[in-house]
């Protein structure tokens, strides 16, 4: 990690995510610690460490606050202390109104297009106004007690309006974020309350630098600004916006995975013993094995992916007993109605294509209705002849990527909707639509019917593609754009 001392230099990076990388719970009367299962916090954890930053959070764990100080502060990995994280309390109804309310049950939907999930409170804004303005605070506060110069770096859309804040309380710190869903159309956009749009728009303008994965996310903040913001200069060549006195550059920079740790997992001795177990099961002789994996979320497109399979299943008999398919479908975001109900559509879809179609020597779908371990995963992905991504509208998706690096054998198909920033960022998968069911039978039957030759094409150019696109290029990318940015914003030394 080299790239991160050229980058960063005597800068110190303050990073702003929602999840902490370490929580502390309670269990059986003794305090453990946690890291947070996720792609994010695998790949930024690391660079923290290498950096000796400060990363702020939310406190989220039951035993968070015994194990930080008065101000929530610790050194972490608590047996290896390399950085400094600060933790932020959040209460029930911050948690209720903050992040089920305004982030995942406004942002998060309208982010998507997926408008029959939304429902907008005024509680819910106020108290995402309240908590992004004490996380502020709280970044404010590790920028002032920094080392070297502070270079703020805050993660997704739980803090739209940080950048505002934290610029109103320290004019010249550097602040750059990255959207790690799609940014919608000003159709869209526009359904929300006037004040609340503007002050969205006047929040992420805070930023000195505004990263999105693709092109077109970041055209549609554009479009955005140019429309609702009459005192901002939009300059779409330049992929900049002149504002109250500041050039705000925008960057696409697709975010990818570690890809040599899922190569890995996937082969690894554990491995190729699960992996032949699982083939012999479902994919013996002729037979093949479809795979799909999702947190059990409205925008997956997981009804649709059932519906395919149903359709596919009634219209081609020949595949019943032939084509079976893992779906692993972790709950997720539980506390919010829409997703307990999607969660119980899916569990009784599955069981009712199973009475359908099964019989007792063959189960249609296999659910896998819990977390799965990372090394389980990595099998799963590796035995699929195809893998299933049928998201309705996805920032990028990293399952897609994760299929992709765990395909040592190089006999899996990847069938991806084309509304996903992964479409946009690899060539190589059948490209389904999952609005159009008809479609996506027939993408199913090209990968089931693909020859292995072509397969072996598709599958080793995409593989070329995501060794040369890792997490460490995506993040190298945007440091240096970051620290060029950041030196052309500093005084230049005068000469003695
Ligand atoms: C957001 C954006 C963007 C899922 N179940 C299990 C498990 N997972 C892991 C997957 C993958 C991750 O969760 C899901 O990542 P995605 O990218 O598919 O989707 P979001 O969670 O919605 O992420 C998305 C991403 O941010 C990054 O910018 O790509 O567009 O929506 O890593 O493997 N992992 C394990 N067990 C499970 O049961 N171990």
């Amino acid at each position: 990690m080299a790239y991160l001392d050229r980058y960063l230099r005597d800068r110190t990076l303050i990073l702003l995510s929602n999840r902490e990388p370490y929580e502390h719970v309670m269990r059986d009367g003794a305090v453990h610690v946690r890291q947070p299962a996720g792609g994010l916090v695998s790949a930024l954890d690391p660079t923290m460490q290498q950096t000796h930053g400060t990363w702020v959070a939310w406190g989220s764990g039951n035993a968070d606050h015994e194990s930080a100080d008065s101000e929530g502060r610790l050194m972490v990995p608590p047996d290896d202390p390399r950085y400094t994280l600060r933790r932020v309390w959040l209460d029930a109804e911050d948690i209720e109104h903050y992040y089920l309310g305004f982030a995942n049950s406004v942002l998060w939907p309208i982010c998507h297009m997926l408008i029959q999930h939304l429902e907008i409170r005024d509680e819910q804004w106020l108290r995402y106004r309240d908590v992004n303005r004490r996380f502020a605070e709280a970044v404010a506060d590790e920028a002032r007690r920094a080392d070297g110069t502070p270079m703020v770096w805050i993660q997704d859309y739980h803090f739209a309006l940080v950048a505002h804040e934290l610029r109103n309380e320290i004019p010249d710190l550097f602040i750059h974020q990255f959207w790690h869903i799609p940014f919608p159309p000003l159709d869209i956009l526009g359904l929300l309350p006037m004040d609340v749009l503007e002050a969205v728009l006047r929040g992420m303008l805070g930023n000195d630098l505004l990263e999105f994965h693709t092109r077109r996310y970041a055209m549609n903040f554009l479009s955005c600004v140019e429309y609702f913001m009459p005192d901002a200069e939009v300059r779409r060549a330049s992929l900049s916006v002149e504002y109250d006195g500041r050039e705000i550059f925008l960057g696409v920079f697709p975010i990818s995975i570690d890809v040599e740790l899922y190569e890995n997992l996937a082969s690894s001795p554990a491995a190729d013993e699960r992996v032949r177990e699982l083939r012999e099961r479902y994919a013996a002789g002729p037979n093949q094995l479809g795979v799909s994996v999702d947190r059990i979320d409205y925008t997956k497109g997981i009804p649709e992916r059932l519906h395919a399979l149903e359709v596919l299943w009634e219209r081609y008999p020949e595949l019943r007993g032939e084509f079976s398919v893992i779906l692993v479908a972790t709950p997720s975001r539980t506390d919010i109605d829409a997703y307990r109900q999607l969660e119980a559509d899916v569990i009784s879809t599955v069981a009712e294509i199973n009475h359908r179609f099964g019989n007792p020597d063959w189960t249609p779908i296999v659910l896998i209705h819990e977390n799965v371990s990372s090394e389980l995963l990595a099998s799963i992905y590796r035995a699929g002849d195809l893998c299933m991504v049928s998201s309705l509208q996805d920032g990028m998706n990293l399952v897609a990527k994760e299929f992709i690096a765990c395909q040592t054998d190089e006999r899996g198909v990847l069938v991806l909707s084309r509304f996903t920033g992964a479409a946009e960022a690899i060539e190589g998968a059948v490209l389904i639509n999952p609005f159009n069911v008809d479609g996506f039978v027939e993408g199913i039957r090209t990968a089931l019917a693909m020859p292995m030759e072509e397969r072996r094409r598709r599958m080793q150019r995409m593989r070329v593609q995501l060794h040369d696109t890792t997490i460490f290029d995506w993040m190298g990318a945007i440091l240096s754009r970051a620290s060029e940015l950041m030196t052309r914003n500093e005084p230049s030394p005068t000469s003695p």
